[in-house]
């Protein structure tokens, strides 16, 4: 477990922001002659020293294959990568190791459930629901499901926030609806829907019920037995973590009943040119060697983030949103898109006509790395009839220097284009 930044002691909030981002060594770099803003991490988040130094001691210390070899390296090596996926259960507060299959990411576990309920559960006539708010990784798995299975996919509307329309989605479940598939908290927007009660009223109805989680598990406590998920998925690399592997949780009951994905290594018990039989989950469904390095780095990224406190996370973060939200109406011209009342850190917007891909290379040249462009979620920009926008997107060890920093790049991009 890492130091521990944050207390709590008679309900005040002790949290060193300084000392948190001490252990981010890419955060004093500069980036062309200024000191480094990163407000990109809805894309990826930087990684602390703790990861770092578990992917360097995998590979220094035990590195060797994993679930194979009777020899020493491996034994560590296995023993490690299943220590982690034991700390990815207790974050989500799964029920069993089982449940936890490792993944390249949010993408793939999708395409994996698309791939194994979909192809199995799936059939002409059914229906997918997703919502308007959703990342192209939880729309085109179910589009290209649905031309292979002749299935509709119907998608719940949002409103002029960017919020989650909960009427529509209740009238928009019926006999044939077979999966609802609906993001945690939209990468575009920000905007945090209400998973608990879209998971109590599909499955009131039978239906199972995936969260896209990549853009919640960094920013707010997740507990996937308590919100009744069948399928919830996250990345790791949006979370401290490396690049390359994520986590799939799925329900024993479904990861028992459905079929493999990908045949190979690891996910079998027997081979004969008669049959395969099926390891039992997770296994099966992880074919060949996995991204050892990888699980060893999420495993270390949680704990890295257990020792900084989930909650502590999400005030920090709630009160930058806060001051970040206010400062950016401040400025006449911008217009942000995505004000949901439940809202994690992000801050969408267009300034004037100036083009987002403008804004964001002259506030590269002053150093501040923000995203812009359509954030793989076209949907969301044809709603607010905008090609892109601008995104700033902040993570535990943003500081209120870096949104003044944000606000100055802004004036900055006014004074040339007016
Ligand atoms: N969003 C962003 O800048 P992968 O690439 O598999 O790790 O995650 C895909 C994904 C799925 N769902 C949501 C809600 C996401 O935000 C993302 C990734 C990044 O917003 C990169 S496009």
């Amino acid at each position: 477990m890492s130091t521990v930044h944050a207390t709590r002691s008679a309900g005040t909030r002790v949290f060193d922001v300084a000392a948190i981002r001490r252990e981010f060594p890419i955060l004093s770099r500069t980036v062309n002659g200024r000191p480094l803003v990163y407000l990109d991490n809805a894309a990826t988040s930087q990684k602390p020293r703790a990861v770092i130094d578990a992917l360097r001691a995998y590979y220094e210390e035990i590195n060797a294959n994993i679930h194979r070899g009777v020899h020493w390296l491996s034994q560590r090596a296995t023993d490690k990568y299943e220590a982690a996926r034991e700390s990815a259960r207790r974050f989500i507060n799964a029920g069993s190791v089982e449940e936890i299959v490792f993944v390249r990411g949010t993408t793939e576990a999708i395409n994996l459930v698309a791939q194994t309920y979909g192809r199995t559960r799936i059939n002409e006539g059914d229906e997918i629901v997703i919502s308007h708010l959703e990342h192209h990784s939880n729309i085109v798995p179910w589009q290209m499901l649905c031309a292979e299975r002749k299935a509709t996919l119907r998608v719940v509307p949002i409103n002029d926030a960017g919020e989650f329309q909960f009427d529509a989605y209740a009238n928009l479940l019926n006999e044939r609806t077979r999966l609802v598939a609906v993001s945690h908290v939209s990468n575009a927007l920000g905007s945090i829907n209400p998973v608990r009660e879209i998971i109590a009223l599909a499955r009131s109805r039978g239906i199972p019920v995936l969260l896209d989680g990549a853009q919640a598990v960094p920013h707010l406590k997740v507990d996937v037995r308590d919100l009744g998920a069948d399928f919830y998925t996250f990345s790791g690399h949006k979370m401290y973590g490396p690049t390359g592997i994520g986590v799939l949780y799925g329900r024993t009951e479904w990861l028992e009943a459905l079929p493999p994905w990908q045949g190979g290594g690891d996910m079998i018990l027997s081979v004969s040119f008669d049959g395969t039989t099926y390891n039992k989950p997770p296994f099966k469904f992880e074919a060949g060697t996995p991204n050892i390095e990888g699980g060893i780095g999420l495993g270390a990224a949680i704990e890295w983030i257990e020792g900084v406190g989930l909650d502590n996370v999400a005030a920090h973060e709630h009160e930058l949103l806060e001051y970040g939200t206010r400062a950016l109406r401040k400025i006449e011209g911008l217009n942000l898109i995505g004000t949901a009342r439940q809202k994690a850190g992000v801050l969408s917007f267009t300034l004037d006509a100036i083009h987002p891909h403008d804004i964001g290379t002259i506030l590269d040249q002053a150093g501040i790395a923000i995203r812009t462009g359509h954030h793989c979620a076209q949907p969301v920009m044809d709603r607010f009839n905008v090609p892109a926008t601008a995104r700033a997107s902040l993570a535990v060890y943003n500081t209120t220097a870096d949104i003044d920093a944000l606000v100055e790049g802004l004036d900055q991009v006014v004074r040339m284009f007016r």
